[in-house]
């Protein structure tokens, strides 16, 4: 006989999920049982931090990643960093532990009641198998499902009592089976999406995650230069798709309905790849398009097309049509692009760094091939402007804008990663929601520096506040918190910087170091707008 157990290790090995990101409790320890030897346990020790670890390590290493919650309470506290894994298309399988089967209708302690309906609508598919063979199938399913375009979250419920149950014949054939999808554009759609860039006067490229998460960023610079296109990044980016200084790139899209169409105009064709048309933010409302403007927008999520208020769609690999597209285009007559300029660095006000500074001493010491992971709110403008991002897979930033994945998918990435260094940007605010990442960091031993822009506030909040022209002055400022010592509590050695020249030395032998660091900076407030 084999059981449950042995059937559900052999596909998850197979499958390349040998690394579990957790949190347990009792439901999950039957599962956790002899666990093999080539499997390693990421223990985080609050499950959004669990949830955030994985979705960092999955969009980095392009491969799905493995979640086991407990129950409903550790399901619940992964909520928030769910709708971060479901906006950034994060193929995440999350199982949870269930009470045994007999005990869940009594309603026994750690029984999910309705467990499947627990994590919608942040997840693809949601289930508990109905019979205990039936699991291995069901994971096999939720492996697929998860790693099928458009890519996202899944989550499985497996009752306590069915590890030790005779998997059967119906779990035998799982490990070897290889779904794909084969969705280029036909020859005709290619044909004439190639025309209408090709007789356009002045096209424009918009580009999203997607790009980067498919790794397209090169076939995008192909045909960036043979349009010789400006380039813009979709707005609220959750990953840099093109390198930052390359003369066709023009910075990341206003997230607004009047910003977009404004910085728009006068572009007949805009061409948008790899992300929603749009993710707007703030609400500043008018034309959405302008008359004179056709938008083509190329995307793997039907919903996405679906959702978009105008413009025509191809839903399609997006790595094979920017292939293609960038194999058949032909070079334009136009004049070649000059790369914008970088603005001047702010005044600095007493004491306190800017956070302008911090980003080019950053982008001086850090490696070319360093990755960010952005989570200060105020503070994405001027990262964009001021450091280069090269290479795929440079930037993450929460794709939901719910904070509480900086920290946390900065451990994730490390670990994806081990020959790149990962560098955390982190508001004094944002820090705490994810903040006992820094103990797994400790543990791991992976080498992220920690940076915490320290103003006291939420300061994109009190940005927001004039925005809207209310008053609001509760619950906006946090200040008194001790970072240094958080840090040191959970294991990571910490300092805090005096200066520019402090910081300059200190980010050096972090930056040489085999263990995380945390650098808190005290900085002056400024707009993100
Ligand atoms: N809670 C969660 C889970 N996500 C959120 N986005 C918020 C609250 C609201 N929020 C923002 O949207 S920005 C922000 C909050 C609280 C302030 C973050 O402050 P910070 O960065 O110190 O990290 P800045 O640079 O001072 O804005
Ligand atoms: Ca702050």
């Amino acid at each position: 006989m084999t059981t449950v157990h042995a059937s559900v290790y052999e596909l998850l090995r197979s499958s390349g999920l040998t690394t579990i990101f957790g949190n347990p409790g009792s439901n999950e320890l039957p599962f956790l049982d002899s666990m093999p030897a080539d499997f390693r346990y990421v223990l985080g020790l609050h499950e959004g931090v669990v949830v955030g670890m994985a979705d960092g390590f999955a969009q980095a290493s392009g491969h799905a990643a493995f979640v086991n919650l407990h129950a409903a309470a550790g399901t619940g506290n992964a909520m928030g960093a769910l709708t971060n894994a479901w906006y950034s298309h994060t193929p995440l399988i999350i199982s949870a532990g269930q009470q045994v089967r007999s005990m869940i209708g009594l309603e026994a302690m750690l029984s999910n009641v309705e467990a499947t309906a627990l994590p919608r609508p942040l997840v693809k598919w949601s289930t508990e198998p109905a019979l205990p063979s039936d699991v291995p199938r069901a994971l096999s399913q939720a492996i697929h499902t998860a790693n099928l375009d458009p890519r996202g979250p899944v989550y499985l419920s497996i009752p306590y009592d069915d590890w030790q149950h005779d998997s059967g014949e119906i779990s035998k054939h799982l490990t070897d089976r290889v779904v794909q999808t084969a969705g280029c554009p036909s020859t005709d759609q290619l044909e004439a999406l190639s025309a209408v860039l090709v007789s356009a006067q002045n096209p424009v490229l918009i580009l999203g995650p997607d790009v980067d998460a498919t790794r397209s960023n090169d076939a995008a610079v192909v045909i960036a230069e043979k349009l010789s296109a400006p380039v813009w990044v979709a707005p609220s980016a959750p990953r840099c798709p093109f390198p930052t200084r390359h003369p066709c790139f023009r910075g990341v899209l206003p997230a607004s309905i009047v910003g977009i169409s404004r910085q728009l105009e006068g572009h007949d064709l805009i061409l948008v790849v790899g992300a929603p048309v749009f993710r707007y933010h703030q609400f500043d409302p008018g034309e959405y398009l302008a008359s004179n403007s056709r938008l083509i927008h190329i995307t793997s999520d039907g919903s996405e097309a679906a959702r978009a208020p105008m413009g025509d769609a191809i839903i399609a690999d997006i790595q094979q049509t920017l292939r293609m597209l960038a194999d058949v285009l032909p070079n334009s007559t136009r004049e070649q692009l000059k790369s914008r300029v970088i603005p001047p660095l702010p005044e600095a006000e007493g004491d306190l760094i800017t956070p302008e500074s911090v980003f080019d001493v950053l982008n001086e010491i850090a490696p070319d091939d360093a990755i960010y992971v952005n989570e200060s709110t105020s503070t994405v403008s001027a990262l964009w402007d001021r450091v280069e991002m090269k290479y795929p897979g440079s930037y993450y930033f929460p794709a939901s804008g719910g904070l509480g994945f900086g920290m946390p998918a900065a451990v994730g990435v490390q670990l994806a990663t081990p020959d790149r260094r990962v560098i955390a940007v982190l508001g004094d605010g944002s820090a705490n929601y994810g903040i006992t990442a820094l103990w797994t960091a400790a543990q791991e031993r992976v080498p992220v520096v920690f940076i915490i822009l320290n103003n006291g506030t939420y300061g994109a909040l009190r940005a927001f506040a004039k925005l809207l022209g209310t008053e609001v002055d509760a619950g906006l400022d946090v200040p008194g918190i001790d970072f240094c010592s958080i840090a040191e509590g959970y294991g990571v050695s910490a300092h805090k910087i005096t200066s520019l020249e402090d910081f300059k030395d200190r980010l050096s032998q972090a930056m040489q170091a085999e263990t995380p660091t945390l650098l808190e900076v005290p900085t002056v407030t400024m707009s993100p707008f």
